[in-house]
Formats: structure tokens, sequence, C-alpha cells
């Protein structure tokens, strides 16, 4: 940190209160926000970690009417489930809120109501489409239509996602209402701008000159949207869901959401502290630091700050803004509509207790600096192999040791030997690199550098065998088994905001009180002669059915996003019908059939084609047809003129017809009733 700042103000994105949260929010937002705010908390800082759901914008509009529900119905809902598991989670939110608040009204009209006064808005009439039938104008996303550019249908008024173009609404061909279908109109109406190219030179200056050392990711994404020129962006909307927009004239507007959503967090650091919010505010002494993933990089970079600029009355701009790339889940994007997501709410019900291993597997493998993927396999293994393996077998062996020997009253060490001053020279190093990469927002980093603690913890063990020392050297044992206590506290300590919940554990067990990141590395940790706790295993083994448990429910929900999503081919060029006639159809039947030696995929037929020689056909199949005798006496339909082919040598006179499925399964082509072996199909 540049300097000492009096305060910090961590802010984390409020999440849509359209769907719960799921482990993308988690590991891009979430998590890091709540080990940066312990950590910093550790090492006695005055901190507030803000948060709070965004209870405004289209989409959950479009849900409640999906459902025949109130907006308020929905954000009711998911807010209280986001809010619930959040704290589940250990998540140290000093507010949790809601922009559907009063407090957060009122300062989001305040906040417009001024800078319209100061002149800092511009007014536009523009061309928008308009659904008469759902009586509402259509914001891009809600528009889908032909695409100008590749003609691909099904763009959406934003973006086509066949050839990548971003699209205005309006420019879509034959475009339709997503809500109701309908062929929407062009209707006039305006809206105010905030003029970002006021605000170009700024940004400019406090981002690429001032803030080098943010995130590649962050800073070049800023770079490419300034290099790019910024233009005016508006920030109302048509809408009856959102707060109304507090000016003359302006019926039936409302902020857009992203306008009033980063207001929020200043709407609850008012919630929190009626009387000293400002001070987080407005204070230079106080550092912001934004969490967010990495499609939220502009709004926080760009068009907030220039929002505050514009308010002028000493905002604070964030100081950093440790943006987050994408979490994948099992090779493939999270997606809250295609219900392809580990939700946390559901997580914590199927895994009680488990919060940690669950913090621990979305640090370590965090998408710090590229997108990441989230297996169920490296979950177990993460658990099992270090959770288990390292941390909870050297804190177990200590205390187990420390009951066994001494009756679980720890022991005053004797004389320090070199084993012993190595342990705590290595805690030391590893607390002042742990520092600098939680400092710097390297958590995953971190997290290994505090596993590394744990790692020089069994390795001392290893080296000392206190369970082989006890009958020739009770004194020596002492001394070690002290160490290991001090380890094990010292563990307790860097833990904290990684793992909070065996953090307390641990602290429980050894008697520890209030942790302080100074404490690692001390030597009188646990006091001698005090009484420690019972063992108890901090972290227990994952089995393979709660894995599998966790990998079936996903393979259901492909197979059902299959058929849902499922649609016909594009039809192919057309082929003159001289052509298509060119091709022998033919009917056979099926008279052996067995799978190809060595190769999965093939099936080799041998066919009754009516001429007397058996016919021998390929065919690429085998996995649908586990049982391939099954199939002899099938009739089948064929394609007999193409080019015999060799494959693992044998020679494959055709092509067996079958039909794809939405569920990817196949279907024998075959006559309705029975044919004549070699009959044309015609
Ligand atoms: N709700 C978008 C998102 O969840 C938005 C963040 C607002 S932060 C002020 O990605
Ligand atoms: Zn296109």
């Amino acid at each position: 940190m540049k300097k000492e700042y009096k305060r910090t103000l961590i802010t984390t994105a409020l999440p849509y209160a359209n769907g719960p949260v799921h482990i993308g929010h988690l590991a891009g937002v979430y998590v890091p926000a709540d080990i940066y705010a312990r950590f910093l908390r550790l090492n006695g800082r005055d901190v507030t970690l803000v948060g709070g759901s965004d209870e405004h914008g289209v989409p959950i509009t479009i849900k409640a009417k999906a459902e025949g529900v109130t907006p308020q119905d929905i954000v009711d809902r998911y807010h209280t489930i986001i809010r619930d598991s959040m704290k589940g989670l250990g998540i140290s939110f000093d507010v949790y809120s809601r922009t559907t608040s009063d407090i957060h009204s009122e300062t989001a009209s305040e906040f417009f109501r001024r800078l319209y006064e100061k002149g800092e808005f511009i007014e536009k009439t523009s061309m928008q489409l308009y659904d008469e039938k759902a009586n509402q104008f259509l914001a891009d996303r809600y528009v889908t239509g032909e695409c100008p550019h590749c003609h691909a249908p099904g763009a959406y008024g934003d973006q086509c996602e066949k050839c990548g173009t971003s699209l205005n609404a309006t420019d879509l061909i034959n475009p339709k209402s997503a809500i109701t279908g309908n062929t929407p109109v062009l209707r006039e109406t305006h809206h105010w701008y905030l003029p970002l190219d006021r605000w170009e030179n700024a940004l400019r200056e406090w981002i690429l000159e001032g803030h080098k050392e943010w995130k590649t990711n962050v800073y070049g994404q800023c770079k490419s949207w300034l290099d790019l020129g910024l233009q005016p962006r508006a920030v109302s909307r048509d809408l009856d869901w959102g707060v109304p927009v507090p000016v003359e004239g302006a019926e039936g507007k409302v902020l857009y959401v992203w306008f009033d959503a980063p207001i929020g967090y200043i709407s609850n650091t008012k919630e929190l502290y009626p009387d000293t919010w400002e001070t987080w505010w407005k204070d230079p002494e106080t550092r912001i630091i934004n969490f967010i993933g990495k499609d939220n990089i502009v709004f926080h970079c760009i068009v907030f700050p220039a929002m505050l600029m514009a308010y002028g009355d000493s905002y604070q701009l964030p100081d950093n803004v440790p943006a987050n790339e994408f979490l994948n889940l099992e090779g493939d994007k999270i997606s809250t509509s295609r219900n392809w997501a580990v939700w946390l709410h559901e997580y914590l019900e199927d895994f009680p207790g488990k919060q940690d291993v669950l913090r621990y597997v979305l640090t370590a493998n965090a998408p710090e600096t590229k997108d990441n993927d989230f297996t169920w396999r490296d979950f177990q293994t993460r658990n099992n192999s270090e959770l288990v393996a390292i941390l909870g077998n050297f804190v177990n062996r200590a205390v187990v040791l420390t009951h066994k020997y001494f009756g679980g009253t720890v022991p005053a060490p004797g004389q320090i030997q070199q084993p012993d001053l190595d342990v705590f020279a290595e805690l030391d190093r590893l607390k002042t690199e742990i520092a600098s990469a939680l400092e710097t927002f390297h958590f995953r980093e971190a997290l290994k550098l505090a596993m590394d603690m744990a790692r020089a913890g069994n390795k001392y063990l290893q080296e000392t065998e206190p369970w082989k020392l006890f009958k020739t050297d009770p004194d020596r044992t002492a001394t070690v088994l002290n160490t290991a206590l001090q380890v094990c506290a010292s563990l307790a300590v860097a833990f904290e905001p990684f793992t909070p919940f065996m953090s307390e554990r641990l602290c429980r067990m050894l008697g520890l009180g209030d942790l302080s990141w100074d404490m690692i590395g001390g030597r009188d940790l646990v006091k001698a002669g005090a009484t420690i706790a019972q063992p108890e295993l901090l972290f227990e083994k994952i089995e393979d059915d709660a894995i599998k448990a966790q990998t079936d429910r996903l393979e259901r929900i492909k197979e059902e996003n299959k058929l849902k999503n499922w649609k016909p081919a594009e039809q192919q060029p057309d082929v003159d019908f001289d052509t298509f006639c060119r091709s022998d159809l033919r009917v056979a039947t099926v008279t052996a059939c067995i799978k190809v030696p060595k190769a999965d995929k093939l099936l080799q037929f041998t066919l009754d084609d009516g001429t007397g020689t058996p016919r021998t056909i390929v065919s690429g199949i085998a996995a649908h047809y586990p049982e391939p005798e099954k199939l002899v006496g099938r009739q089948v339909v064929f394609i007999a003129n193409l080019p015999p082919r060799k494959l693992r040598g044998i020679t494959s006179q055709g092509m067996i017809l079958s039909a794809e499925n939405a569920d990817g399964s196949l279907t024998l082509i075959a006559p309705s009733a029975d044919a004549t072996p070699g009959a044309q199909v015609k």
C-alpha cells in the first residue's frame, strides 16, 4: 500500500436479485473481498465491507412477468436467499442491504438531481423500439431478429452472438419483442445522458497515469475504452421498475440500473453509519477498493468515477478495482438461465459445516489472471490431499500427541534447538510474504503460502519425531510439542481470512483469544500449563459418493438443457432433383452385427440386400447399441452407391441411415412394415 490510510472501504459488486448466488460470484468477488477485509481487520485497520442486492433492471421485470408475480416478489425472494447464504459462508459484511430501500432511492434521486441541476446531463430525443402489446419500450437485449451483418436469425438487439458484432436494436431485420413475440414499432422518447466525453481527460490522467499498479486486465480494459473515445451514455430508461427520474416531465422513466446500482454502495454505507458515512466517502484518508467481476470494469472504472467527479463535493474515487476473470464449471460457462452453476444455498445444504472447503477451493483456483475451471474432482482432491492431509493432519498430530504424552496440558519448552529455530524462522518469512501477497490482491498465492506454513509444521514433526522421543527424552518431546502447538496457533491466524470457521474451532481447541496478524511466528501464543481441548478433526475426507451426487446432478441438467434448447438443424443448400436421384437408397435386413475389435465406435453390419451376396457396412454408431446382436433381423435403410471405404481393414460398402434426436440418441431408419430386402427407396 502506497500510504497508510486511516480507513478502508471495501465494496463488493451488488448481485442482481433475479437469482441466487453461485460459485462464479463467490470466486470472483465475495470470497476475495472477504479475505481482504478479514486480513485488514487482523492488522487492526478500520475496515468496512459493504454489500447489497441490486434489485432494479429489466431482467427482474421479465422474470416477474414470466412467473405472474410482481418484481418486488422476485427481489424479496432472492435478496433473502442471497443475504442468508452469504452469511452462511461467512462473508463478513458490515452491511448487506438492497437497492429497493428508501434510503437508496433518496440517495440515488438526490444524486441525479444534483447532476441535473449542475447541468451535467444532456437531454436527447431518439427513436426506440416499443412493444405495443406489452406497453413498454424494449431494452436492446429484449429484441431479437436477423443480424444485419451475417443474417443469422435470433441475434439480440445489443449483439449478434453468431458473428459477434455489437448492434443497435433498431438495426435488426424483422425485429421481434422477446417479451410478447410481437413486432415492435418505433416510437420517439427522450432521455438524460451523462456526457462521458467531458470526463475523458480526467479519467485518462487518473487511471492511465495515476494507477499503473492496477491489475493488467483492468488497466488494459480501461485503456482500450479510453482509446476508443468516450460517448454520452443514457442514464434513464422507460420502465416502471426502478428509482423514478426525479425531475419534471419524466413520467414513466426510471434511473438506468447501472446509474443507481453503484450509488447503492453509498446508500448502504449511509444505512450503516447514518452520522459518519461521509468520512467513508469524502475523506482523502479513506481508501476505497471495489471488488467486481471483469464484466463490470467499465462501470466501476469509467462510468461511476465520472458520476462522482461530476457530483464533486470531494467524493473519493476507488484506489483499486481488483476485478477477476470468470470461473467456469466443469468446462462450461456458468449460466443462471441454463441452471449451469453450483448455487451457494444448495452447497450449504449439501455440505453442511464445509463452508471452508468451498472458500479454500475457490481461492486456490481463483480466476485472478485468466478464466478458470471449477470441477468437483478438483474440489475433492483439494479437500482430501490438502486440507485433510496437510493442514488437518498437522494440527491433529500436535494436539493428539499433547494429549497422549502430557494429558492435554501444554508442556513448557526446554532448550531450543536448531529445528525449532528453523520452523519459527520459516513462519516469520511466510508471514511477510503472505501479507504482501494479500496487500497486492494475490489471493491464490497467499493461500499457497499459508499452506506452506502447515507443510513446514509437518516437516518439523517428521524431522523431530516426537512419537519416538518420549521414552528416552521427555524434555525434548515437551519442547517439540510446545513448538508444534505454537505453529498451530500461527496457522489459526494465517488461515483466518481464508477459512474462518476452521480458525475459530482451532482457537477454541487451543484456548486462543482475539487474533492479530502480528501473532504469527509467536513462540508463546499457547501458554505452557494451559489445557487444550480434546482433538477434533478440522477437516474430513470427502467420499466419492458425495462427489458423484454433484456430477450426476450436472449431467441431468446438461440433458435437460439439450432437450430444452434443441432446434432442428439449419436446412442444407438446395440440391437439384437429378443430383438427389443419383443417391441409391435401399432396404436391407441385418443378418449379423458385431463390434469391430479394438475400435470403440465401430459396428460391422452384414446385410441381406437381396443380391444374394452379403453386404458389409461399417458404421460409427457402436456407442448407441451396446448389444449389437439385438439388431439382427431388423430392417435398415442404406445408401448403396457410395464408393467403398476401408475402415480398420474392413471394406465398407455404403452407409446406414439413422435420425439424430434432441438428446443425441439415434433412431435407425427402417420401413414401417417389412419390405423386400433390396427394395429401392423412391
Ligand atoms: N448487478 C451486475 C452484476 O451482477 C451488477 C453489479 C452492480 S455493482 C454496482 O454483474
Ligand atoms: Zn451476425
